[in-house]
């Protein structure tokens, strides 16, 4: 653990954070305040803020579908967010995009994507621009197993390799894609088959907070150096449906259960955090209190912000925004 204390504070912050949002949002949705489809990200925590962590304020990051984890991991602020997912006319877009279209320029987070496989070319352009820029900047974007599976995620790492570009592949295999296992869905497995892009893989423990950082930085220290793209593969689990309402019928009955009281990513970081003496139990709790106070604030407040005019209809369209 050769972080500094501070930036496991941040991480754990982080990972909380996205924890309780994505708790919080299960709880909410089936009141029916909230417009459009969600997808959670909980379970997964470990691999945004690991990624997310190890860069700097000039790269990029694009998502997918499943977005909340990667913008809150990328700094984009919780009740900007909330109210977006409201569709409140002070969200982080104006209360247009919703859970599936969270973007936030002035933090690189070119955006979530409601079109499986479609970030991949899209950071290959940000990719290129970093290139261009000249500024050591990179561009990350993050893939379920499902998508991996997209002729625009072949055509992207094929287009990297050649173009030699600052872009890290973040490779998220949670077991589904949908309601397909990823065992089902995949032909070869996912690191033979990058490999075989001429992309190097770095595998991570996609439970475990530092796992996820160590191979994002030897992959980034990889891509910085000049040596074109590289990826990183993070195994773990999405503890809810592939979307809210999604009954899990697919699943084993206690999957999840045993998933949580095991490997869960923030029962491992805690323990490890706390074994190795850096912060206590308690240090830890108040963390928590903080982010469920926040969340708690930024839900009533999205549960009555204003809705957007019909006067916005036609701005930001084009060139505007
Ligand atoms: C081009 C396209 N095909 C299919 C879909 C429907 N779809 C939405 S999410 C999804 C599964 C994606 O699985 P994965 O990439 O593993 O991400 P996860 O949901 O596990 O985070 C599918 C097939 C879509 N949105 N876009
Ligand atoms: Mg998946």
């Amino acid at each position: 653990m050769q972080q500094s204390p501070d930036q496991i504070r941040q991480a754990y912050r982080q990972m909380r954070l996205i924890r309780e949002f994505e708790e919080r949002l299960h709880v909410e949705n089936p009141k029916g305040e909230i417009a459009g489809f969600t997808h959670l990200y909980s379970g997964q925590e470990a691999i945004a803020v690991g990624v997310c962590e190890n860069l700097r304020e000039s790269d990029f990051i694009i998502s997918t579908h499943r977005g909340h984890g990667h913008a809150l991991a990328r700094g984009c602020d919780p009740r900007g967010m909330m109210h977006e997912i409201y569709g409140r006319a002070d969200g982080l877009c104006k209360g247009r995009g919703g859970s599936m279209h969270i973007a936030d320029l002035t933090k690189g987070m070119l955006g979530a994507n409601g079109i499986v496989g479609a970030g991949q070319p899209i950071a290959v352009g940000a990719a290129l621009a970093c290139k261009a820029r000249g500024d050591g900047s990179v561009a990350v974007s993050f893939t379920g197993d499902g998508a991996s599976n997209q002729g625009t995620v072949f055509e992207a790492m094929n287009m990297a390799v050649v173009l030699k570009l600052p872009k890290l592949f973040a490779l998220e295999n949670n077991g589904y894609s949908e309601h397909t296992g990823a065992s089902y869905g995949i032909g070869s497995d996912l690191k033979t088959r990058t490999e075989g892009f001429g992309i190097p893989v770095w595998e991570a423990d996609g439970f475990d907070y530092f796992s996820v950082y160590e191979a994002t930085e030897k992959a980034l220290d990889y891509i910085r150096a000049g040596n074109g793209p590289a990826a990183i593969l993070a195994t773990a689990t999405r503890y809810f449906g592939h979307f809210e309402g999604d009954p899990q019928a697919y699943r084993a009955k206690d999957e999840v259960k045993t998933f949580r009281e095991t490997v869960d990513a923030m029962k491992t970081i805690r323990e490890k955090v706390t074994g190795a003496g850096i912060f206590t139990a308690e240090e830890l709790d108040e963390i928590d209190a903080e982010v469920l106070a926040l969340i708690d604030s930024s839900v009533d407040s999205a549960r009555n912000g204003p809705v957007p005019g019909e006067d916005i209809l036609m701005s930001d369209v084009y060139i505007d925004y």
